[in-house]
């Protein structure tokens, strides 16, 4: 079981983390951290629960959260932005997750704007049973940022970051079997969940404050090291509209690239990616 102190023994950050909530079933991590944050809860305020019963992904989807293996965590921050710099932390925990469970031994990857990847070997080794329309990333963490804000300037954001530590097939629904994955189906063995919690609350810091000190620019040469996307020809539907080209990375505003097969480059700010070309060849 997860528990404050446990995870603060092990706890090596400065500001993320001064207060610390573990619940036992909660509806989502992330609606409890925004009213927290509506009450005035400090800056670094984390919540975790060890079930979520509505756990949320972006655009009204769900975030499936089995009971006691995984890790559903959010994190209260007053940073002072302007709302639309917020995304940009979605893509700083995405990359702090993915940096958190590679220290597991597992070959996370990043795509854009808020999943933690595992690419699946090309001829299904290791995945026994996968089924034929199983995709080539299997999705073992996600992200989920909300704000509260002005126009013009956020009062406060909550970082909301699921992993898939210790499920295995079994706990996710036949919908997600082949595209999802966690820590343990691919490592083969039991992860210690605190570690990982904490683990990653140092990384989120370490990408947090070189964030606040250098914007995404600072972490760029980290984000293209471990980007999925990067090279490869992909569709995006974006709100409204949809998208096709071979992108070519993120820029300093976090806004995914793509070059058009007529020669002009597209910023996109939101939207869903998929990579059209096989996995193998770009
Ligand atoms: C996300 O949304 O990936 C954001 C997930 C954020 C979850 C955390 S848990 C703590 C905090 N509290 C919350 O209530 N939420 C946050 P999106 O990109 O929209 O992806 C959602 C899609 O991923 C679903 O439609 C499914 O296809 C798939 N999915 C759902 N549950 C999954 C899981 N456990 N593992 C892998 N894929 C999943």
């Amino acid at each position: 079981m997860l528990s404050e102190a446990a995870i603060r023994a092990r706890l090596e950050t400065r500001r993320i983390g001064t207060k610390i909530l573990v619940l036992d079933v909660t509806r989502s991590t992330n609606s409890d951290a925004m009213a927290l944050g509506r009450e005035g809860a400090a800056d670094g305020t984390v919540v975790l629960a060890e079930q979520q019963t509505a756990g949320r992904g972006r655009l009204g989807r769900a975030w499936e959260s089995s009971r006691g293996v995984n890790l559903y965590m959010s994190i209260l921050l007053r940073p002072a932005i302007a709302p639309w710099k917020a995304p940009q932390l979605s893509l700083l925990a995405g990359l702090a997750a993915a940096e958190a469970v590679r220290e597991e031994g597992v070959d996370a990857r990043i795509k854009w704007p808020n999943d933690v990847v595992v690419v699946a070997p090309r001829d299904g080794a290791g995945h026994r049973g996968a089924a034929a329309d199983s995709s080539p990333l299997r999705k073992l963490a996600g992200i989920l940022t909300e704000i509260e804000a002005e126009a013009d300037r956020v009062a406060f954001v909550v970082v909301g970051i699921g992993v898939n530590v210790n499920s295995e097939a079994a706990h996710f629904s036949s919908e997600l079997h082949g595209k999802a994955t966690s820590v343990r189906m691919e490592r083969g063995a039991t992860v210690d969940r605190t570690a990982l919690a904490a683990r990653l609350l140092a990384r989120f810091e370490d990408c947090y404050d070189a964030w606040s000190a250098g914007g995404l620019a600072a972490l760029a040469p980290r984000w293209r090291e471990l980007s999925v996307l990067d090279g490869r020809r992909v569709d995006v539907a974006a709100p409204g509209e949809s998208f096709s080209g071979r992108c070519a990375g993120i820029d300093d505003d976090g806004a995914l690239l793509l070059d058009a097969a007529d020669g002009t480059r597209r910023r996109v700010l939101a939207g869903d990616v998929t990579i059209s070309s096989a996995y193998g060849q770009p």
